[in-house]
């Protein structure tokens, strides 16, 4: 709930002397948070990262679930800043697993020596903006407060774990977790009964993994996904010396295309080529590792269409000749959703696993889950016993981890009751009545390196602004956030993602408003549109 002026000036007050004064405090030492104290630091600005962890990685620390990687290529998904890193790490993958990223950022924080400034097991309860002093004081669980002029939410896009309401959860006697949140000690699942919720990116995944370890899998499905065969694989020494040389070709290479991925869509359409033709190509593309089946693909297909149904139906065909039983192949064929409206997720063995015998796939659309009870899952027409269960149910995406922060305002207006209907931001990044606040966790979309670190850069460029030129604080206008809410609600209209219920239009979390979480625009275009903005003086902001 709101609170009133007078409320929030004594709650924001960050005078006392118990409360550290930073001049920009950060929440998250993940990716975006670790190169947001490198950067802010190298402007002489005193930074505190608070974490509720005990390391640094974020998400990376949080969801280290068996099988968990990215689907970017290592060499494009790292930082680009500091070419000495870039020539000391050696990747050992074509795409990290969890382990291998984690040891990555632990690197870059010994390097850059950034753990002097990160306070870990630091869970961030509230955050209040005081106009009288035009400060952000922070408030952690444990009663600890910070307080800092400027305020970074780093706190990721997905990272706030999103599980059923399902009846009688607490109730189940065996282990259970969620794969965002998976123990550091790991899950003991060797020869148990597991039951798995979920068949999205993470699940994908996991599910393979874990199966040939376990007595008996139980995977409950609500939605079959169109998913594209990783092909992972290590990288040699002659292979990583040659990245080595390339780095400035790749990196350009990801700033020219949408999501700042190594691939390129080809121009021609799908359907202005032979049917021989098209299919060679798609033969192709399957061939190749990561998301090139997906962005590299002929450039309609990633419309709804001709062409998008076209693949569709390709994709459907790879998914039959993978299982054995036609049964459970038709199960595992999407066939209520667009190509591409939901992610696309990669996977290494996943169809082949509904070929082991310990594993069972239960379609939940039909007969949906009805509770939890102490030994299993109840469905509508059946009971099924576990020894553990786990949760890949997906995340309270790029809104959820923010607003799980109580964020008080100007006027002890609460963030919360601002984004009821949708995040009501200026690109993302800022909103009226939050000043000196930059919410980055909102703006970064696609190759997640990429796009993290110009956005930050950006946001460091405009502190460093309004410090130099003796402002005190920096809020947008009322106008330029009218406009950029209508212009991701009217464009957002217009692409894939938001077609079909999925995190990225909050349609995954029952009572979410549906809106589109992230901007329409191309990363070229939104690096741009930051270009001109702050080139033209922060256009759209208003600075006191
Ligand atoms: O989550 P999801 P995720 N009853 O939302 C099901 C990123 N990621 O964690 O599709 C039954 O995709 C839900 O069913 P449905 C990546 O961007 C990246 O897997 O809503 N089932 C779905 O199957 C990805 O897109 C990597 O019908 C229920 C699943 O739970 C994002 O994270 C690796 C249910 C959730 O799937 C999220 O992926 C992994 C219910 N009541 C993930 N509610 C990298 O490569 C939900 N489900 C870095």
């Amino acid at each position: 709930m709101a609170r009133s002026i007078q409320e929030n000036l004594a709650a924001g007050s960050g005078q006392s002397d118990d409360v550290e004064q930073y001049d920009v405090v950060v929440i998250g030492a993940g990716v975006t948070g670790l190169y947001a104290l490198y950067r802010l630091r190298g402007l002489g600005l005193s930074v505190r990262v608070v974490d509720e962890a005990s390391g640094v990685g974020g998400t990376w620390y949080w969801a280290r679930y068996p099988g968990c990687r990215f689907d970017s290529e290592s060499y494009s998904y790292g930082y680009s800043f500091s070419e000495e890193l870039l020539q000391e790490w050696d990747w050992e993958e074509h795409y990290a697993g969890q382990p291998e990223t984690e040891r990555y950022l632990n690197y870059v924080a010994d390097k850059f020596d950034l753990r002097k400034d990160i306070q870990f097991h630091t869970r961030v309860k509230s955050a209040t903006y005081n106009e009288d002093e035009n400060r952000w004081l922070v408030e952690a669980t444990d009663g600890r407060k910070i307080s800092g002029q400027f305020l970074v939410t780093a706190v990721g896009l997905l990272s706030a774990g999103y599980i059923p309401d399902f009846e009688g959860i607490h109730d189940f006697k065996g282990p259970w977790c969620h794969t965002g949140r998976w123990p550091k000690e790991g899950m003991d699942l060797a020869g148990k009964r597991v039951g798995v919720i979920g068949t999205g990116a993470s699940a994908v995944q996991l599910i393979p993994m874990i199966a040939p370890e376990v007595a008996h899998l139980t995977v409950f499905q609500r939605t079959a996904n169109f998913c594209a065969p990783l092909r992972n694989g290590p990288i040699d020494k002659e292979t990583m010396a040659e990245i080595k040389t390339k780095y400035p070709e790749i990196f350009r290479a990801c700033n020219e295309t949408a999501g700042s991925f190594m691939h390129e869509f080809d121009p021609r359409s799908a359907m202005d080529v032979t049917p021989e033709e098209r299919l060679a190509m798609y033969e192709s593309l399957w061939e190749k590792p990561g998301f090139a089946k997906w962005l590299s693909n002929f450039r309609d297909v990633t419309v709804p269409g001709e062409a998008n149904e076209d693949y569709a139906e390709f994709v459907r065909g790879k998914i039959r000749e993978r299982v054995h039983d036609p049964v459970v192949a038709e199960m595992l064929v999407p066939k209520d959703h667009t190509f591409g409206a939901k992610r696309v997720p990669c996977e290494t063995h996943y169809f082949d696993t509904y070929n082991r015998d310990n594993v069972l796939l239960v379609d939940v659309r039909k007969a949906p889950i009805e509770r939890i009870t102490p030994t299993g899952v109840k469905t509508a027409d059946a009971e099924y016993d576990f020894d553990v269960i786990i949760y890949a149910t997906g995340y309270d995406a790029v809104t959820g981890a923010l607003l799980n922060i109580d964020i008080y305002g100007e006027g002890g207006e609460l963030m919360k009751d601002k984004f009821v209907d949708g995040p009501r931001t200026y690109m993302g990044v800022s909103c009226v009545g939050f000043p000196n606040l930059f919410t980055v966790n909102a703006a970064s979309v696609g190759n997640f390196v990429r796009a993290a670190e110009p956005l930050m850069d950006w946001v460091a460029e405009c502190i460093g602004y309004v410090r130099d030129n003796g402002f005190s604080r920096i809020s947008p206008t009322l106008e330029s956030e009218d406009a950029w809410v209508k212009h991701v609600n009217e464009d957002g209209e217009k692409i894939l993602r938001t077609k079909h219920a999925n995190w990225f239009n909050g349609g995954n979390i029952p009572g979410k408003a549906r809106a589109l979480l992230t901007a329409p625009d191309t990363a070229p275009a939104m690096r741009a549109m930051r270009a001109k903005v702050a080139a033209n003086g922060y256009e759209g902001f208003v600075l006191k």
